[in-house]
């Protein structure tokens, strides 16, 4: 779409509304941004905006009744009520963030979805191609929105592109030239008519991609998708935990095997990467599947993968005290996810859990927690929900902030065990969002390491002087 001297409303400030709203101005367009909140941290960024040209108004519940020749939603929005409901009734084109950003981006994109996992497979993909000396960005729903990201798109090789189900929905024209898309399981059920209407929204990822273009396919979300009328009209490069699937690229527990590992040299053992688990596994086969897409070398990718170190937040040790390891997984915001973590230890774990409620059934993971979990210790406003749901399967008990969590935790666990938080659920009600959910069980951990080390202190001369 041309936007030159276009009247165009903008619905949501945040990351993605400024920088769109910032896009637009550039290429022309009259822009009004809009956004229901009215508070210190809107009038900040309309500060930054003044003498830009870009009009903001605040506490903005419907969209004004003006005419304007098309919307752009931010993907925290959603279409089917309030705000968004009043922008579609506008009766102009609406579009998202994400398509925006896509009419702007003079290079290759290469765009993954997925309920987990997505991020590390981007920094992954990012990293491949980088290793083989190409210019990469990385944008999208991992933070930087892809309409900034686009501004320095002339001169990239490719934008990696973390694409969630929010910003999929709107999409007119997005057309990655290598799609990635991983697993589908139980997540923002709080925005979507259920399982379906929620994987439909995922396939969007495939809606304009040609015979020329390559989609990397998780075999088993491509059979389901494939039950739901959904498949892609590219060529396919398929990955499984399954050798039966036939996949391009399969994990036998522990090498990556198949056609495309041979490309690669052979002995792509999971041991050689910093990354574990067999999520990990399929993160890493979903990488170097979009590496062989961009027809880049395998060997290269495979290099660069293996000296990637995981990312803050996923599985990532804390710290060890009298042969307890606590490790921080807040990014675990499903039921999947967190099953996943635990699957990932083969140890016995006291698991902390809980937070913002999206609609799971949390009913369906009490079979791993009775095989893994010695002891839950629950947070948040799911807590109840939560312990109806798993009190056969493991005891629980229930704390009321993070310290009280991480201390109760220790004194459940023993030498050997694993201390996982895991939350399977969102941190709104608690913390401003999972990173700082993640830095306070850090805190927390550090205190006890702190109080254990002070009382050893204290004790060491009593014990020298006996
Ligand atoms: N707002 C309204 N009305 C609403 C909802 C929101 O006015 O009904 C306003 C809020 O007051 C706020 C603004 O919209 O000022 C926020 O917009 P947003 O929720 O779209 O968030 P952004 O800051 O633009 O960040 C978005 C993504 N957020 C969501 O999809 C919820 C970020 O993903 C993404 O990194 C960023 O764009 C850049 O692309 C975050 C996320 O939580 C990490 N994603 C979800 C996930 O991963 O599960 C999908």
């Amino acid at each position: 779409m041309d936007v030159k001297n276009k009247r165009i409303l903008v619905a949501g400030f945040g990351a993605s509304g400024e920088a769109a709203a910032q896009l637009l101005r550039l290429h022309g367009a009259r822009v009004l941004v809009i956004d229901q909140a009215e508070n210190e941290t809107m009038k900040r960024r309309a500060r930054r905006k003044k003498n830009t040209g870009i009009e903001t108004r605040f506490g903005a519940a419907q969209a004004p009744r003006e005419k304007f020749d098309a919307a752009i939603v931010s993907p925290g929005i959603s279409l089917r009520q309030g705000l968004g409901r009043s922008v579609v009734d506008l009766d102009v084109p609406v579009y998202g963030e994400l398509e925006l950003g896509y009419w702007f981006c003079s290079c290759p994109i290469v765009a993954i979805t997925g309920t987990n996992g997505k991020t590390t497979t981007t920094e992954l993909i990012h990293r491949a191609i980088r290793g083989n000396r190409r210019k990469a960005e990385a944008a999208g729903n991992i933070g930087l929105p892809l309409s900034e990201a686009v501004m320095k798109s002339d001169r990239l090789d490719y934008l990696v592109v973390e694409a969630s189900s929010f910003q999929l929905e709107t999409i007119d024209l997005f057309r990655p030239s290598v799609s990635v898309m991983m697993n589908i399981t139980p997540d923002h059920l709080d925005r979507y008519d259920g399982m379906d209407d929620y994987s439909r929204a995922k396939a969007a990822l495939w809606k304009n991609q040609q015979a020329s273009d390559v989609a990397v396919i998780n075999a088993e979300t491509g059979r389901r998708l494939k039950q739901l009328g959904c498949q892609p009209a590219s060529g396919v490069l398929r990955y499984s935990l399954r050798e039966e699937t036939g996949a391009h690229l399969w994990y036998d527990g522990h090498a990556l095997r198949g056609p495309v590992a041979d490309v690669a040299g052979g002995n792509l053992r999971m041991e050689q990467t910093k990354l574990r688990g067999p999520h990990n596994a399929e993160n890493v086969m979903a990488a170097l599947l979009a590496a062989h897409g961009l027809k880049l070398d395998l060997a290269k990718a495979w290099r660069a993968i293996c000296s990637y170190e995981p990312l803050a937040h996923r599985l990532q040790t804390v710290g060890s005290l009298r042969g307890v390891e606590y490790v921080n997984d807040s990014k675990a915001t499903n039921v999947d996810a967190m099953e996943k973590a635990i699957l990932s230890f083969r140890k016995p774990i006291v698991l902390i859990a809980g937070g913002k409620d999206k609609g799971f059934d949390f009913g369906s993971a009490a079979p791993t927690l009775r095989e893994w979990v010695k002891a839950c210790v629950l947070i948040g406003e799911t807590r109840e929900r939560i312990y109806d749901a798993w009190k056969d399967a493991a005891p629980c008990s229930f704390a009321d902030s993070m310290e009280d969590a991480v201390q109760a935790a220790s004194r459940l666990a023993e030498k050997g065990d694993v201390v996982l938080l895991s939350p399977a659920c969102a941190s709104f009600d608690m913390f401003k969002n999972y990173e700082e959910r993640g830095e306070m069980f850090g805190r927390a951990v550090r205190a006890l390491l702190d109080s254990s080390a002070d009382s050893m202190n204290s004790t060491s001369p009593s014990t020298a002087g006996n």
